[in-house]
């Protein structure tokens, strides 16, 4: 039996395990998708449900504002003192890239705060703001009873080195304070971008685990070490204990940003997230996901893969795991209960009666017209996650807009300078059929293709994705064939590659439904059901 990676599929990336007993909770990025982190739980690290989004109130997270890709970023998940404690980053400016160097200057605003909760489906408290100085805040909890906070540290001044290290300060956790000064205990490796950091203790030395490399094709998960906690870190003598780069034919590619657990038996695992490309294209429609593989210590004390070639694995031998059972997702959903169902997000707003209602107008999820696709503020965008390559996405829509500025349909969505919309309209013809692309070359939603007349009345719309192609086609009530759309579009724009230099992408495709109304009239659409299934 074998553990097939990905574990987490779709947008996942940027994973922090913990085992509590025999129970083991990984924490994901979900950036400006709302309630913010996922939470997945296993007992035999191969099968993972979701079990929370713990970031579910305005108290706690407010994305309005923040551009795309920003917003929550690196959970980390520990438990100490009877309880869980999540820190994460919410972003709110991502500012210059690095992709120019480092000349100019580069201001972010990276926001790190601490939740906890002593159940990990609870009510999680409010947040404390821990620091702003760099993201990717975890805890380290030493067997002295001590807690200490780690980030990387941003260097926003015009030729530093941004990422300029890792930080570590001591955390009161009772209440949050940081005591005693800050100390850079970590400048990272010539690989640079130095990020996610992670302690562990074993045998009498602190072991510092980053992420290096930068997210893309160089990613790698890099290890150093100290008898100290404050250091200094000697680096780990083979390099990266895990990366693609370099590594063509691996398929999972862009591995990095790990984070270790050790199973009851002793065995060591580590997460790291990783991505798929599409073949043809080259592209990761489904975002960075979450892989999973087994770890060994050397007699020298430094960690590696089980083979020594720190090379990520598709095929993870099953160990203390017991064998997977996942079989492709067939989801319908009849919208009959007043709670959103499970899969679907909505994007940066905590108040999400502004956006839609499944009690007014029951069995159906009522989308209210608000601002238009790609706003940072409010947006009628309520959509599940891609995690296969192939799927059909159906759903049946009761709609009548009054004029040009009303629309609403089935959406394609990786952010607001990249998605296809299938949505209902009117023009001075009447009730229309269209698709608007925007495509990332021009960051603009600029390409309105097919059209066609409806008649009066609800309908189906329907997409299906297989690898780079996309297809539209739509069904009025009571029949029975679908009528197809004569184009085909491109599916890998929704991806991390397909953009312009620069921009942050770091999500990954979602399918849904969403609704604008640019008159402000607030005119609803009702979705009856939507069904997503996986095809192999
Ligand atoms: C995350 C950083 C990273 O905070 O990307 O790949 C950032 N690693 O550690 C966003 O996911």
């Amino acid at each position: 039996m074998t553990i097939r990676n990905p574990i987490l599929r779709g947008l996942n990336p940027d994973p922090s395990i913990v085992r509590v007993g025999d129970d083991y909770y990984i924490a994901t990025s979900t950036f400006e998708w709302f309630p913010g982190v996922q939470i997945h739980h296993s007992r035999d690290l191969a099968n993972w449900r979701l079990v929370s989004r713990p970031l579910s109130r305005a108290s706690q997270l407010d994305m309005r504002g923040n551009p795309d890709s920003c917003g929550v970023w690196a959970p980390d998940l520990s438990y100490a003192n009877d309880r869980f404690h999540l820190l994460y980053t919410d972003v709110k400016r991502y500012g210059r890239t690095t992709v120019n160097g480092d000349k100019g200057t580069s201001f972010r605003d990276f926001h790190n705060y601490w939740v906890w909760c002593d159940r990990i489906d609870g009510k999680w408290s409010d947040p404390v703001h821990l620091n702003s100085s760099g993201f990717d805040p975890a805890l380290f909890h030493d067997d002295d009873g001590r807690s200490w906070l780690l980030n990387m540290l941003w260097d926003h001044r015009p030729r530093h080195q941004r990422f300029a290290g890792v930080l570590l300060q001591e955390i009161d956790l009772r209440t949050g304070e940081l005591l005693g000064e800050r100390q850079l205990i970590f400048e990272g490796t010539s690989l640079g971008f130095t990020e996610g950091p992670h302690l562990y203790k074993r045998d009498g030395w602190y072991h510092l685990l980053v992420a290096e490399g930068g997210t893309e094709r160089n990613h790698a998960v890099v290890m150093a070490r100290s008898r100290s906690l404050l250091g200094p870190y000697e680096i780990h003598p083979d390099g990266p204990v895990l990366t693609s780069s370099g590594k063509p034919k691996s398929l999972l590619a862009r591995a990095g940003h790990g984070d270790l657990v050790e199973t009851p038996a002793g065995e060591t695992w580590m997460v790291y997230l990783c991505s798929r490309p599409l073949l043809a294209s080259d592209r990761s429609v489904l975002g960075r996901e979450t892989a999973i593989q087994q770890m060994r210590w050397g007699e020298d004390g430094w960690l590696r893969t089980l083979d020594g070639t720190a090379t990520p694995e598709l095929e993870v031998a099953e160990s203390a795991a017991l064998h997977e059972t996942r079989s492709p997702i067939d989801e319908r959903h009849d919208f009959e209960s007043a709670v959103l169902p499970e899969p679907f997000q909505w994007l940066r707003t905590p108040n999400s009666t502004d956006l839609f209602s499944l009690t007014d107008r029951p069995g159906f999820l009522r989308l209210y017209g608000r601002e238009s696709i790609g706003s940072r503020f409010t947006q009628s965008l309520v959509a599940r996650r891609q995690q296969a390559f192939r799927y059909t996405a159906e759903t049946s829509i009761d709609f009548a807009p009054a004029n040009f500025q009303q629309a609403a349909g089935l959406i394609c969505y990786y952010n607001g300078a990249k998605f296809h919309f299938l949505h209902v309209t009117k023009d001075d013809a009447g009730r229309r059929l269209q698709v608007l692309s925007a495509t990332p070359e021009n960051g603009e939603c600029s390409d309105i293709t097919e059209s066609a007349v409806l008649a009066p009345g609800s309908l189906e719309l329907r997409v299906d994705v297989d690898n780079e192609v996309m297809r539209f086609a739509y069904r009025l009530a009571g029949e029975s064939n679908w009528c197809w759309l004569g184009r085909q579009f491109d599916a890998s724009i929704l991806s991390d590659e397909a953009t312009l230099p620069g921009l942050p992408n770091f999500t990954g495709a979602f399918v849904g439904v969403a609704c604008y109304d640019l008159s402000g009239a607030g005119t609803p659409a009702d979705f009856a059901y939507f069904h997503y299934r996986e095809r192999e």
